[in-house]
C-alpha cells in the first residue's frame, strides 16, 4: 500500500489526525493494534477544553457534542473537611468546559471515518517502522495472518504510552522526563444521577473526584494505593471511602448504586523529547503522559493533532517550516500542561509518608485560592487551557 501519512494508532489522536488530513486533501492509512469494539469500550477522559470543543465543531463533529455534552462554568474543590472552593472559569477565564466522555469522542470519530471512507486497519499486530530518517519511510505489520507494507512520506506515531513509535527514536536521540506518583486512581461508573457540577476533594483519607458521563451515568474516582487491585474494592468500600472524603454538604447529594465498571490507573507524568525524529512525528500519549488531575491528556492529544495537521497541510502546500518546528511548537504547550497537571496533583492528593508541614503548605495554597480572586483566575486560566 502507498499513502502520504501512515498513522500508527486509532485512538483519539490517530483517528482525529486522519479525519482532519482527509478534509484538507491529504491521504492517510491508520494502523491500529486493537479491534474497533475494544477501542470503543475503553473508559477514559471525561472533560473537554473549549478549544477542543471548537476544533471538533470545525470538522463537523459539533452536533452530538452540544446535544449530549454538559457545559460547566465552574468546578468545586472540597478541602479542610467541609470547605468548598469554587473555580468559576467562565467568569474568570472567559470560557466554560464541556463534560463529554472520550468514548463519545471516539464514537464520533469512527462514525465520521466511516462516512468519509477513511482507511483504518484494526487488529494489526507486529507494527514496525522502517527508514524513518529517509525520504521513503515505510511501516510493516501483520493482519489476518499476512504481512503488509505501507510506503509513505511521513509517519505519525499516535500509538499511546505503550506503543512502538516512541521507541523508534534511538536511545541516544531521545530524552525521557518522568515523574511517577506513589498512588493511583480507582474509578467507577455507576448508573446513577451525577452531581450537577464537577467536584475535586482533598481529604486526610486522600483525593476524590465526582464527575459524570450523562444524566444517568456518574463517574467517580478515589485515590488508592498502587498495591491495590479492583478486587480489594467492593462497591460498599468504594462508596464509604468516597463519601468520607467529600464535604458533608456534597456527600449528601451523592446517589449511590452498583458499579458497572471499575478500574485502577497509576498516575504518571512523562515527556519524550523531541517529538520528531526524521520523518516520524509523535502526537498524544505517545509523546507525553499527564496525571488525570488536570483533565488534560485528551485535550493535549487534540492540541498536538491540531499543530501537526496544520504543519502537514503547510508542507504539502510547499511550506516546510511548520513541520520542521512541530516538536518545538507542541512542546511549549506540553510542558505548560505537564506543570499544571503536576501542580494540581500535588495540591489535591495526600502523599504517603509526607509530613504535617507538607499538608500545612497545601492547606495554605487552598486558603490562598479561597481568599484571592487572582489566584483563582490563574487556576481557571490553566484549567480551561491556552488558545492554540
Ligand atoms: P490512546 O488513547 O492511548 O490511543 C493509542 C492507540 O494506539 C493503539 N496502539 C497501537 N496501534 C498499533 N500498533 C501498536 N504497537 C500500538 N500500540 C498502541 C492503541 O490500541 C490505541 O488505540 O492515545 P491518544 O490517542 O494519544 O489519546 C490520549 C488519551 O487517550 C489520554 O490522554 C486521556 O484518556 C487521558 N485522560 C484524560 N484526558 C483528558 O483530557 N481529560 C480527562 O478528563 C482525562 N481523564 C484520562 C482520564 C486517562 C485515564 N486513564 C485511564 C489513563 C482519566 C483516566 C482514568
Ligand atoms: C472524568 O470525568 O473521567 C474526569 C474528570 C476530570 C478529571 C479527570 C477525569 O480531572
Amino acid at each position: 500500500m502507498k499513502t502520504q501519512v501512515a498513522i500508527i494508532g486509532a485512538g483519539p489522536a490517530g483517528a482525529l489526525l486522519s479525519l482532519i488530513l482527509h478534509q484538507r486533501g491529504i491521504e492517510s492509512i491508520v494502523i491500529e493494534r486493537q479491534s474497533k469494539p475494544y477501542v470503543l469500550d475503553r473508559i477514559r477522559a471525561g472533560v473537554l477544553e473549549w478549544t477542543s470543543v471548537e476544533l471538533l465543531e470545525s470538522i463537523g463533529l459539533g452536533e452530538r457534542l452540544h446535544a449530549e455534552g454538559h457545559r460547566h462554568d465552574q468546578v468545586k474543590i472540597g478541602w479542610g473537611g467541609n470547605e468548598i472552593l469554587d473555580i468559576e472559569f467562565q467568569k474568570l477565564a472567559g470560557k466554560p468546559m464541556m463534560a463529554y466522555g472520550q468514548t463519545k469522542v471516539q464514537e464520533d470519530l469512527y462514525a465520521a471515518a466511516e462516512r468519509e471512507n477513511l482507511n483504518i486497519i484494526f487488529e494489526s499486530s507486529d507494527v514496525e517502522l522502517h527508514d524513518i530518517t529517509t525520504d521513503s519511510p515505510y511501516v510493516t505489520f501483520t493482519t489476518n495472518g499476512e504481512t503488509q507494507r505501507v510506503d509513505c512520506d511521513f509517519i505519525a506515531g499516535c500509538d499511546g504510552q505503550h506503543g512502538v513509535s516512541r521507541k523508534a527514536i534511538p536511545d541516544n536521540k531521545r530524552t525521557e522526563f518522568e515523574r511517577a506518583y506513589p498512588f493511583g486512581w480507582l474509578g467507577i461508573l455507576s448508573e446513577t444521577p451525577p452531581l450537577p457540577h464537577l467536584l475535586y476533594a482533598n481529604n486526610e483519607k486522600g483525593f476524590a473526584l465526582c464527575s459524570e458521563r450523562n444524566p444517568m451515568l456518574s463517574r467517580y474516582y478515589v485515590q488508592c494505593s498502587l498495591d491495590d487491585t479492583v478486587d480489594d474494592w467492593s462497591d460498599d468500600r468504594f462508596w464509604t471511602e468516597l463519601l468520607a472524603r467529600l464535604p458533608e454538604s456534597q456527600a449528601e447529594l451523592v446517589v449511590t448504586g452498583p458499579s458497572i465498571e471499575k478500574s485502577i490507573a497509576p498516575l504518571r507524568s512523562e515527556v519524550i523529547e523531541p517529538m520528531q525524529y526524521g520523518n516520524l512525528f509523535l502526537a498524544g500519549d505517545a509523546a507525553h503522559i499527564v496525571p488525570p488531575t488536570g483533565a488534560k491528556g485528551l485535550n493535549l492529544a487534540i492540541a498536538d493533532v491540531h499543530y501537526l495537521s496544520e504543519a502537514f497541510v503547510a508542507r504539502y502546500a510547499g511550506e516546510p517550516a511548520k513541520l520542521a518546528a512541530y516538536s518545538e511548537t507542541a512542546l511549549k504547550r506540553v510542558w505548560s500542561t505537564v506543570r499544571f497537571s503536576w501542580w494540581m496533583t500535588v495540591l489535591l492528593h495526600r502523599f504517603p509518608g509526607e509530613s504535617s508541614f507538607d499538608q500545612r503548605m497545601r492547606e495554605e495554597d487552598l486558603a490562598y485560592l479561597t481568599r484571592s480572586e487572582s489566584a483563582r483566575r490563574s487556576i481557571a486560566e490553566q484549567y480551561v487551557g491556552l488558545d492554540y
